[in-house]
């Protein structure tokens, strides 16, 4: 038994955000069901749990809704999270700078100031996608993240390519909360 009775020995509450389209929630219902499900865009949240293999860890993870009018509630979702997963869409380079100005103004919230951090490279499957290392420079990811534990991974959420991993890394992060050291991985760098 974990902590307050829970099966688990270690649980963690996740928040994933992204603009709208993004495929947060694809992406959940990929990793949970490892089945391809037709969304429609999130109004309010969806939870899931994930568990780790050897059930020795448990993500919850909140997928909130990205639409213009959902990001004013976004704070609301910011207590208690212990990690957060940013997805991009990768192939749709006209929204960059709206991603880039979002990213910022999460990560400059108090409340989630220090949690790690994984900016997922979403729709890597497409051609013409912008590759990790093009993304982290448009977004300038090394200078706003600065010292919190963060990874860039690129990923498919139509596929599952790059999901296990996305999630393997936030419990390695949350593992070793308190390590100050910075960590920057960059997969798929050319
Ligand atoms: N080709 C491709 N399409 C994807 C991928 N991920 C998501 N999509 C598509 O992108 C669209 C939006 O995906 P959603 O998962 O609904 O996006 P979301 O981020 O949850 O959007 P909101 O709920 O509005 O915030 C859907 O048509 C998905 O099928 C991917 O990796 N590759
Ligand atoms: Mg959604």
């Amino acid at each position: 038994m974990g902590l307050n009775g829970s099966k688990y020995p270690s649980e963690a509450r996740i928040l994933m955000l992204g603009l709208d389209g993004s495929g947060k929630s694809t992406l959940l219902y990929k990793l949970k069901y490892n089945e391809a499900v037709v969304t429609v865009p999130t109004v309010g949240f969806n939870v899931e749990m994930l568990e780790t293999q050897d059930k020795s860890f448990v993500l919850t993870v909140w997928d909130v809704g990205g639409q213009h009018q959902m990001r004013v509630h976004w704070e609301h979702y910011y207590q208690d999270t212990a990690g957060l997963v940013f997805v991009v869409d990768s192939k749709n380079k006209t929204r960059m700078t709206e991603t880039k100005q979002e990213l910022e103004k999460i990560l400059g919230n108090k409340s989630l100031k220090a949690i790690p951090l994984i900016v997922l490279a979403n729709k890597q499957d497409l051609p013409g996608a912008a590759s990790p290392s093009e993304l982290a420079e448009i977004l300038n990811l090394k200078e706003i993240c600065g010292n919190r534990h963060w990874c860039l991974q690129s990923c498919s959420a139509k596929t599952g390519a790059g999901l296990e991993e996305c999630f393997r890394m936030m419990v390695h992060f949350l593992k070793t909360a308190g390590d100050e050291k910075e960590v920057y991985l960059q997969r798929g760098r050319k």
